[in-house]
């Protein structure tokens, strides 16, 4: 049977700085989906990249006296480079500068004017050129610098131009009852009741076009015209699925199965992008998810104040594992969260060093010295051990509950509760003092531990995709039996593994370490 496909996204990141901890967290975010879904059993399409275009890129480098292309691609590549570094699993990485995106680009702008959506007028308001955006007078306020603000708090200037225009108000309606066909479009709830609340208070028509620089894709059949920045950047999760050939095999993956994005751009990904689509006569995606904002000790991150904390560092001071595991767990996905080193080192050492590390290492120590490093074959089960095993298989059901609402944070609270009840049972019954007195029992207990290490190992591998398949080495399991559907299929007694080590490391500060 063909499996179900999963198409996921990422938003694609201004490469017009390096990557920063928000763009991290949020790959790192849809990463743990996208293998959570893998090992599911989906069939993934997992897509990340970079938005090339528009006037903030012209801008920054011209300040750094470099072309727009070349700061995209010296930037770009450090968002690749990013990806890997933080073990992420995606299976393209677009370029909104690539021929195939502006082909699927020209393509729906084609399918939009063919509906009729697009006509040609006059712009005048004013801009910002940082949010890429006009702001009515009312939304625009002038500070004690003399300087006049947008909505965002960034500097707006008075700006005229012709313009094609995108008929969004034509599409008011059919998106509100879109919106009501289907309830869980936007995610978390308060986001989505501030989506509708805008959509009800009316909608003007989009400025879809510039004509004071040539850094976008070009609009067809208009000389001097490039397209708004975020009509092209929204099409780039179909460019990738192959539009606008629908005979792509990629072009099954969509409808997206899920948006994940930063809750400044649910209003992009919740209003414009299902208009666009509408008019073009495409299916809708299925969800978009707008995750919060990370600061930094609660401060907000900002180049300005200096606090970008770089991820390559972090991934470098941390190990990947560590940093994934700390952004996931400790962050509720969905609200904002904020991260610090203090936060950081005690969850791994709380979590990852002491309570499966440790786990892992006492348990697997005890059967190379005790059992000649084979694994026992347990006897009868008692209560404590059927009440342990009953939990451990507990954690699959509350895990997918958690994944198909994106409450990664739940899922990994849920893993890591039958890890601490795990730690409880071990030292209740103290298989180190049931070596002398009973050992068949030892055994059993050593053998229900590594069960529970197993299943929890299986589950953790999203977050952990380095560390969670070395304990899955430890425990000598096939490489073909580490998917969620092999949860079900308990250790088997009397093989062989090999000798224990160290998998989750404490983290030491420096000035401290030998
Ligand atoms: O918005 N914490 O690009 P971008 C968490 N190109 N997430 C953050 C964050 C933070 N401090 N800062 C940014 C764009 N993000 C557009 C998207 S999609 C068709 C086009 C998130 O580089 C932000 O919310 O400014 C967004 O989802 C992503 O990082 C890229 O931000």
């Amino acid at each position: 049977m063909a499996k179900p496909r999963f198409y996921v996204t990422t938003a694609i990141s201004y490469p017009n700085g390096a990557p920063h901890i928000g763009h991290a967290y949020e790959v790192i975010a849809t990463d743990a989906i996208a293998r959570f879904m893998r090992l599911d059993g989906r069939d993934v399409f997992f897509l990340t990249g970079t938005d090339e275009h528009g006037l903030k890129m012209v801008q920054t480098a011209a300040r750094e006296d470099l072309t727009a292309r070349e700061l995209a691609d010296r930037n770009s590549d450090r968002f690749r480079a990013m990806a890997e570094t933080l073990a992420i699993s995606n299976d393209d990485f677009i370029r909104t500068t690539e021929p195939r995106h502006y082909k699927a680009s020209q393509a729906i702008w084609e399918r939009m004017v063919a509906a009729g959506d697009i006509y040609l007028g006059g712009y005048e308001g004013w801009y910002s050129v940082r949010d890429e955006a006009y702001y009515g007078e009312e939304e625009t306020s002038v500070g004690a610098d003399g300087v006049r603000v947008g909505g965002q708090g960034t500097p707006v200037e008075w700006t005229k131009e012709e313009t094609f225009f995108f008929r969004l108000s034509k599409y008011q309606d059919r998106l509100l009852a879109f919106y009501e066909a289907n309830p869980e479009f936007v995610g978390p709830d308060t986001r989505f009741n501030e989506v509708i609340s805008f959509v009800k208070s009316g909608l003007a028509d989009l400025s879809v076009s510039r004509t004071t620089f040539d850094w976008g894709v070009p609009v067809p059949g208009a000389d001097g015209h490039v397209m708004y920045v975020w009509v092209d950047a929204l099409t780039n999760y179909i460019t990738a699925a192959g539009f606008p050939d629908e005979t792509d095999p990629k072009w099954a993956y969509w409808p997206a199965d899920l948006h994940v994005i930063g809750k400044d751009i649910v209003r992009f990904h919740a209003v414009y992008w299902p208009a666009f689509l509408m008019s073009a006569n495409l299916p809708l995606p299925k969800r978009v998810y707008g995750h919060g904002f990370l600061f930094n000790r609660g401060e907000k991150m900002s180049k300005s104040i200096g606090n970008v904390v770089d991820p390559f560092v972090m991934a470098e001071s941390y190990g990947v594992d560590a940093m994934r595991y700390f952004l996931l767990r400790e962050v509720a996905f969905g609200n904002d969260g904020s991260y610090s080193h203090e936060a950081i080192v005690s969850r791994t050492n709380a979590d990852l060093a002491n309570d499966l590390g440790n786990l892992a290492q006492r348990s697997l120590s005890m059967i190379a010295k005790n059992c000649e490093g084979v694994l026992p074959i347990p006897g009868a089960f008692t209560a404590e051990d059927e009440a342990m095993l009953a939990q451990a298989r507990g954690m699959i059901d509350a895990s997918r509950e958690a994944m198909g609402s994106q409450q990664i944070h739940r899922w990994l609270e849920a893993v890591w509760i039958v890890v601490a009840e795990c730690n409880r049972y071990f030292a209740a019954q103290a298989p180190w003092a049931l070596r002398k007195t009973d050992f068949a029992r030892m055994e059993t207990v050593l053998y229900v531990t590594a069960e529970v290490i197993r299943q929890a190992a299986i589950l953790a591998q999203p977050a952990l995709p380095i560390g969670a398949p070395k304990l899955l080495d430890l425990l000598a399991l096939p490489e073909d039996a580490r998917d969620f559907a092999s949860l079900a299929t308990p250790l088997v007694g009397g093989i062989a593994l090999p000798p224990p080590q160290g998998v989750f490391p404490r983290y030491v500060e420096p000035e401290t370490a030998a």
